[in-house]
């Protein structure tokens, strides 16, 4: 006999969660990564509920409106190779549109809001090659244009009336930045989470560069009142599926139209000051250094970078998930030697890499976590120059080949190029760039995609060479 359950609405009295806590934290970029980390750390540490969290969207409004029609509330599955185990999370006080900047402004110009953080992927920072902002891209010298004009209206980006349209996370955060000077609100600390190098210098890029665009008096302020912190986040959350939702509502009894898988496995290195208070992360494991760059690279290039090759290397040979390209034996092998050669350069005291690599293996290995390549493999043109470029041009200078990683290279330029046979678009934000790129062949081709990565790498024959022979090989 099957006992049918009453599904229950998921909302605050309903769940039995306390209210929404004040706001004191505004998050750029509500996604599934954000609410698996940063929102899951705030939450474990907060028992006096003081550090509400106000998300807003990246890009389109929808996870805003699912997540506020249930009261910021949704269902943490933590999903281990023995189960799951299931949270409701209330650390999200309030959820909302990205483009809505009236409430953007009124945040940010709150002198309890402390912390900005922001999860909106690699390519949304505008950044070039270089790691500088990208003033030439339409978007961003739009969004300057904007803010521009706002600037020599009202000297001091006063939007009481109306609010200009905005489409850059810089820009939107330095609307909000401005008018907390005029509010005269105090100092902030911004904390970029996303997967890049440097990721505060590359926040500070993308916000303080914008400001240099726009006035003097708004660049000097930024660069007294905005503390950017570096940080290196990690914990493996895939996209949900519908077989995700059912699973929710059977074991919860809710109906969650938000829920979010991960793993059990989190981890958060923290360098930078915090002018305006923050929640204790540390006592739910987040660690504070003075030097981020060790910590930072170890998961760049060996989770993220290895989560690249087997992106390309893995679809290349017909594999789906994580989880079956660390059963394959020509991907471990590759895996290894681009292992191999990042080891080698990471050789600072506590970093403990034998240990990092068998615990990388065993979450790769969780085969409950369907961990798509597919998703993965997006953006390779941003993910490489960080993931890829750093250990080929340090085994480069160390007199070695760096074949591991160029592997990994030649594995994009081969799954690039059999997309576009297959007319499929790159799911990359360089995508027109590229489209026109894979209009070469041969050698020419992979000498264009390099030179997308990193110009020096693209300007020296051996590189080109060696990437090159190593195409065709899955
Ligand atoms: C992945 C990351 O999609 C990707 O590029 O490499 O999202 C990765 O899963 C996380 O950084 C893990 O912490």
């Amino acid at each position: 006999m099957t006992v049918q359950h009453e599904v229950k609405t998921l909302n605050r009295t309903i769940a039995g969660v306390s209210p929404a806590a004040p706001v004191r934290m505004v998050h750029i970029g509500l996604g599934a990564f954000h609410r698996s980390h940063q929102a899951w750390y705030t939450g474990q540490v907060d028992p006096e509920h003081q550090w509400g969290i106000a998300a807003f969207t990246g890009r389109s409004p929808e996870a805003a409106t699912t997540l506020a029609a249930q009261d910021g509330l949704y269902t943490l599955v933590e999903r281990s190779d023995d189960g799951d185990e299931f949270s409701i999370m209330g650390s999200i006080s309030a959820a909302y549109d990205g483009a809505d900047l009236a409430q953007l402004v009124a945040l940010l110009s709150a002198p309890d809001t402390a912390v900005v953080t922001v999860t909106v992927t690699e390519p949304a920072y505008h950044l070039g090659a270089d790691g500088r902002l990208n003033a030439s891209s339409p978007v961003v010298a739009a969004d300057a244009a904007a803010l521009k004009e706002l600037w020599a209206q009202s000297g001091s980006l006063d939007v009481n009336s109306s609010f200009p349209t905005l489409a850059t996370m810089g820009a939107r955060v330095l609307l909000g930045l401005a008018a907390r000077r005029r509010a005269d609100a105090g100092p902030i600390a911004v904390v970029s989470c996303d997967n890049l190098t440097s990721n505060g210098s590359a926040a500070s890029e993308a916000i303080h560069g914008l400001a240099d665009l726009v006035s003097d008096e708004l660049a000097r302020w930024v660069a007294d009142n905005v503390s950017f912190v570096d940080t290196s986040v990690d914990r493996i959350t895939p996209r949900t599926t519908d077989a995700d939702l059912a699973a929710v509502q059977k074991a919860t009894g809710f109906d969650d139209a938000a829920p979010v898988i991960t793993e059990p496995f989190s981890n958060w290195v923290l360098s930078g000051n915090f002018p305006a208070g923050r929640p204790a992360w540390e006592k739910a494991g987040a660690v504070f250094v003075e030097d981020i760059a060790p910590f930072e690279q170890r998961k760049l290039w060996l989770l993220n970078g290895a989560h690249s090759l087997l992106a390309y290397a893995g679809q290349l040979r017909g594999l789906r998930t994580v989880a079956d390209a660390v059963g394959d034996f020509s991907c471990t092998a590759e895996l290894e030697a681009f292992w191999n050669e990042a080891s080698a350069h990471l050789n600072q005291p506590g970093l403990d890499i034998p240990a990092y690599r068998a615990a990388l293996l065993s979450r790769f290995r969780n085969a409950r976590i369907e961990h798509l390549l597919e998703q993965i493999g997006a953006d390779g043109s941003t993910k490489l120059r960080m993931r890829a470029v750093p250990v080929l041009r340090a085994e480069r200078a160390a007199g070695r080949t760096g074949e591991g990683a160029a592997r990994a290279i030649a594995a994009w330029v081969d799954f690039l190029a059999h997309q576009h046979d297959d007319g499929a678009r790159p799911a990359d934000a360089e995508a027109d760039r590229l489209v026109g790129l894979l209009q070469l062949s041969g050698m020419d081709l992979t000498k264009a995609l390099v030179t997308v990565l990193n110009a020096d790498l693209g300007a020296d024959a051996a590189v080109v060479g060696l990437v090159h022979s190593l195409r065709g090989s899955w």
